[in-house]
């Protein structure tokens, strides 16, 4: 991609209204546009990098044996009256009336939906577990949306549904995407810590809110440092070893302030391991067994002609909020420098070449090294503007992509000045930037 035909709309300056830093860069570097308040459109930049990470996560669903499927963003409130949760949600919920006066509203989650796709279909215990997932639009009018795409109204989520035959069986769903989401939050690069939490409007009495560390983070937490040391490589996806993954989590304190005891603080967790900081909850699964399976009469037939209500479980990830969550993590805003992860980078590297009126020899060397990248299926941006060095570098270093190359107008040597965005450059031969540039590619 050439800069100059890029719709990457970069500011000068940092946008005024941005409080915190993952706003604040996704509005310098033109990846969101505001349309009203709490409503974004995507542009390139930003799109690309949640498609990327989109995947990743549909990727760790159908690795545990879900299944994806697309419900439609606008619902009938028949089934939530069913549910019982028309009337509770309250004001969160967006009521639409369609020509007909039919009372309509545009999901903020799909517990029912689901659930009714599921009874029409399934009947008999033989078809269970069912892992449903889709990934969609929500709508929730929050009273205050704020921190850009962080707390919005409209928002990207990826929501899972659990259909199983008794509480034992459940649990083992539940276990399943406890360890998908730590495989997915890993593979973001991030360090995600499972924290018990309170249940909300969802309901149900287990559930496990995925957080990570971040100074702007909404959420308050306070947490045994011995947490992140727990390793979940070798974890099979078998029960057993399910089970010990979250006991291992669990034997540590880890809670938000909903759920924070001082006095259990205190006497579950060293001093020195003590930590109080903020953190982003990027993820939230919930147990609530026959919470909507009862009302709504989703049930199989046992042998014997018995009948039982499927217990459930729903599970989260903010998609969208994700974007904003590993800007928090990664961008150095002091020093205006972004290094995405290469899982889900817009670009694997930027080309900077020193373009001289007249002299196009830096470009077109550009241009050469971007054929060798085509063929090794390594994406870049090439920075064919004509500004200064110093101005596409601050640019090239908000835009992140996580190698630089820079070339300089004589250009004509066989060693390229290469980067990690960030560090410090070193000058080597374009098979060895290649083979580096792979080998990190091969790491996701
Ligand atoms: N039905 C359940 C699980 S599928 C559910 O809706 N859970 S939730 O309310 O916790 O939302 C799941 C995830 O969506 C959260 O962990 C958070 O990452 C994201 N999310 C929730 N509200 C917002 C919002 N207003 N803006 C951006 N992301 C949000």
């Amino acid at each position: 991609m050439y800069f100059t035909k890029s719709f990457i709309p970069i500011l000068k300056n940092n946008p005024s209204e941005a409080k915190i830093k993952s706003h604040q860069l996704m509005l310098r570097v033109g990846m969101i546009k505001q349309s009203s308040s709490g409503i974004y459109s995507w542009l390139p930049l930003g799109f690309k990098v949640m498609k990327k990470i989109e995947q990743i996560v549909r990727d760790e669903q159908n690795k545990i044996g879900a299944q994806e499927i697309l419900m439609p963003t606008i619902q009938s409130s028949e089934i939530w009256k069913e549910s019982g949760r028309y009337e509770d949600y309250g004001q969160e919920m967006l009521r639409i009336k369609d020509r007909q006066n039919r009372e309509m509203l545009y999901g903020p989650t799909n517990e029912e939906l689901v659930t009714d796709i599921f009874r029409a279909s399934v009947k008999s215990y033989k078809s269970l577990p069912q892992l449903l997932y889709h990934i969609q639009w929500k709508f929730r009018d929050e009273v205050r949306p704020r921190f850009g795409i962080m707390r919005c109204r409209e928002f990207y989520m990826k929501d899972a549904y659990s259909f199983d035959i008794s509480d034992d069986a459940a649990f083992f769903s539940y276990n399943k995407f406890f360890l998908s989401y730590l495989r997915t939050f890993k593979r973001l690069d991030l360090v995600a810590i499972p924290m018990a939490a309170e249940t909300g409007p969802i309901g149900g009495n287990l559930s496990h809110e995925f957080v990570i560390l971040a100074e702007t983070g909404e959420s308050k937490i306070f947490t045994d440092k011995k947490i992140f040391e727990v390793n979940s490589d070798d974890t099979k996806l078998e029960k057993q070893s399910l089970e010990e993954l979250r006991k291992k989590y669990e034997k540590f304190y880890a809670v938000t302030d909903e759920k924070f005891n001082n006095e259990e603080f205190e006497k579950k967790v060293t001093e020195q391991d003590r930590l109080i900081t903020k953190g982003i909850e990027v993820g939230h699964i919930f147990y609530f067994g026959d919470k909507y399976s009862k009302p709504m009469g989703a049930s199989v037939d046992l042998t014997g002609g018995k009948k039982v209500f499927v217990k459930m479980g729903s599970y989260g990830v903010g998609v969208s909020r994700l974007v904003g969550a590993i800007i928090e993590a990664k961008y150095d805003d002091k020093n205006e420098v972004m290094k995405w992860p290469i899982s889900i980078a817009p670009y694997d590297v930027s080309i900077i070449p020193m373009i001289n009126k007249n002299d196009n020899t830096a470009l077109e060397k550009s241009i050469k090294i971007n054929t060798e990248f085509i063929k090794n299926n390594i994406e870049a941006i090439i920075d064919d503007s004509d500004e200064n060095l110093s101005s596409k570098l601050k640019k090239m270093n908000l835009i992140g992509s996580p190698f630089q190359i820079i070339i300089g107008n004589q250009a004509d040597g066989d060693t390229l000045e290469f980067k990690e965005t960030g560090k410090k450059s070193t000058h080597i031969k374009l098979d060895e930037v290649i083979k580096i540039i792979k080998k990190e590619k091969e790491k996701i």
